[in-house]
């Protein structure tokens, strides 16, 4: 066997430890830093994405852990290749996501010298990754790989920086590989569904809300039976709306940013809140003006795999460290209470979901937003996957779409721009058979856009639909509210957006009305080719529910007041 031959470098060590652990793919920048282990992705069984800024390549790898639960694998240079690929780090981090990233280093005899392009990752990523080492020793490359899957995965899942010396991974070594990670489940104790039951027996007004990450299908479907057993409303928070069917009838919305009022008010007059998975951050709770911080006005059943986080913010009346996954298979064992007294305010949630999320709102100009995720949502297949990244063209999609399958959302909860493109080029190379759609702002596309050449190089046919409103919208929003009429640094000049499809050799079309849309949409997709809509948005429009210009009026007004 391989494993047992003195035949191996520090880099093929590291590839067959990889997929040891059930690593499928890998994106990466190449560095000479790390030569040896791009020669063992040569006759090795791992699909290779090489990206065009370390940036997008992170992201990838980020996606990855959220459609599967499992590591996403990115590999960088040193200096300037670690600190471009930083951004992925990050949305692991906030968004609880399990992710790798390998990082080249200096040759271990040139250390601390600052030797070219050197950097101490443990201090750089210290705060960032949920654990950043270097390997000192090519026989200890089995032990610390093997580490950096369990670490990425168990608790609160996040990402784990490895940096690889050089002259460790050109070393030859006889060990043997690790044995294969087993994801760590986090079970209830009988005691917490006790205690929860109780909880909901004595309850009048009780809703879940759903967050975070470690959910799966099944868990998903569980969490389903439950709701409908019990009658209960479910909300999903920020950016995680595929943790529940939106056509389910218990389904209560999605708690964002701006959400539907009748939903805050439900919440608010609330008597129990089960929240499963989530942190209940900044954006969903409203700035923190959701829960008293730290006792909540309400009792609080708080289920979260991360025992670190639980009494972190909000001190809950129960506190259930478990994953999301083993919590909603033991929901199966709850009973609802004889008479359950809250019935009708499922049904009653859902009809107000469906109030807030069916019909379009009038906005200005001639391509309503809303009008094209009702037709996306009636068009595409249950199973397609949405892309997105940060910016006031979100919220459309927020409102309006109907997620209907687990992981058919890839959204930054960190709201980091830029995500959308590299998500979909990830997704697609994941599931080639799912349609795989991106939404990015004029803003956002061009933090990444230029992984629509990885999109083209793989043949990927994604839909990229860019939402074009000439600036940074989301920016200039808050700027006419604090500073009215005061515009700066946030217009963009922005190109052709189909032309620039186009020229990477993919398909391209400009939207400049609604009706133009569909047309467009059907002949991106029959072009079999990474495409590109170039949709027209009037600045005018910046949300479904308000103009720039009246926000902008609002605060002259409240100036003058
Ligand atoms: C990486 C990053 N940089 C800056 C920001 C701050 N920011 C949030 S939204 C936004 C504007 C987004 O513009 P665009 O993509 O055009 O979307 P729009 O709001 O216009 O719909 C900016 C600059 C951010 N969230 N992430
Ligand atoms: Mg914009």
């Amino acid at each position: 066997m391989r494993a047992n031959s003195n035949a191996r470098t520090g880099g093929e060590v590291l590839v067959d430890q990889l997929l040891t652990h059930g690593a499928r793919h890998a994106f990466c920048v190449p560095g000479e830093s790390y030569l040896a282990v791009l020669d063992a992705f040569y006759d090795r069984d791992l699909k290779v994405t090489v990206c065009r800024q370390e940036g997008g390549a992170a992201m990838m790898a980020e996606a990855v852990g959220k459609l599967t639960g499992r590591p996403g694998i990115c590999f960088v240079t040193r200096g300037p290749g670690a600190t471009n690929a930083s951004p992925g780090v990050h949305i692991a981090r906030q968004d609880s996501t399990p992710m790798i990233l390998f990082v080249g280093q200096v040759a271990r005899e040139t250390r601390d010298r600052e030797a070219f392009q050197e950097l101490d990752y443990r201090a750089v990523f210290g705060s960032m990754a949920k654990w950043a080492t270097e390997i000192d020793a090519v026989e200890r490359i089995p032990e610390i790989v093997s580490r950096a899957f369990y670490t990425a995965t168990n608790g609160r899942p996040g990402p784990v920086v490895v940096a690889l010396p050089e002259d460790m991974l050109t070393e030859r070594v006889a060990v043997a590989d690790a044995r294969p990670f087993e994801p760590i489940e986090t079970w209830p104790g009988l005691t917490d569904m006790t205690r929860l039951q109780k909880l909901l027996w004595a309850a009048e007004r009780p809703i879940v809300l759903l967050g975070g990450s470690r959910w799966s299908q099944p868990a998903w479907a569980a969490m389903g039976r439950f709701a409908e057993k019990f009658q209960i409303p479910v909300a999903t928070t920020f950016r995680r709306a595929h943790l529940f069917d939106a056509t389910h009838h218990c389904y209560a919305g999605d708690l964002g940013i701006g959400p539907n009022p009748k939903l805050l008010a439900r919440i608010k007059s609330a008597d129990l809140i089960v929240l499963v998975g989530g942190r209940l951050g900044e954006l969903p709770s409203q700035s923190y003006t959701l829960l008293g911080i730290p006792g909540p006005q309400v009792k609080l059943v708080h289920v979260h795999p991360g025992a670190e986080e639980l009494g972190r913010v909000y001190r809950p009346d129960v506190a259930i460290n478990a994953a999301p996954t083993a919590f909603a298979a033991a929901l199966e064992g709850l009973e609802p209470p004889r008479e359950i007294r809250w019935r009708g305010e499922a049904h009653a949630a859902h009809a107000d979901y469906l109030a807030w999320s069916e019909a379009p709102t009038e906005i200005p100009g001639a391509v309503n937003l809303g009008e094209i995720m009702v037709w996306l949502r009636n068009e595409l297949e249950s199973d397609a996957i949405l892309c997105n990244g940060a910016g006031n063209y979100s919220g459309w999609i927020h409102r309006f779409y109907r997620f209907r399958h687990f992981t058919t959302q890839l959204g930054p909860v960190s709201g980091s721009m830029g995500y959308g493109l590299p998500a979909a080029v990830a997704a697609k190379r994941l599931y080639p058979d799912r349609t795989v759609i991106c939404f990015a702002g004029d803003g956002c596309f061009l933090m990444n856009g230029q992984e629509f050449a990885t999109a083209v190089q793989y043949e990927l046919p994604i839909v990229v639909i860019v939402v074009d409103n000439g600036m940074y919208g989301t920016i200039r929003m808050h700027q006419e509210r604090e500073y009215p009429k005061r515009v700066s640094a946030t217009a963009l000049r922005n190109p052709d957006f189909a032309a620039y499809a186009r020229a990477f050799g993919g398909f391209g079309a400009s939207v400049e009305t609604t009706a133009a849309f569909a047309p467009a949409f059907e002949a991106a997709r029959k072009s079999g080719k990474p495409a590109i809509l170039h949709l027209k948005l009037d600045p005018e429009a910046i949300t479904p529910a308000i103009t720039l210009g009246a926000i902008r009026e609002k605060a002259l007004a409240r100036q003058s007041g």
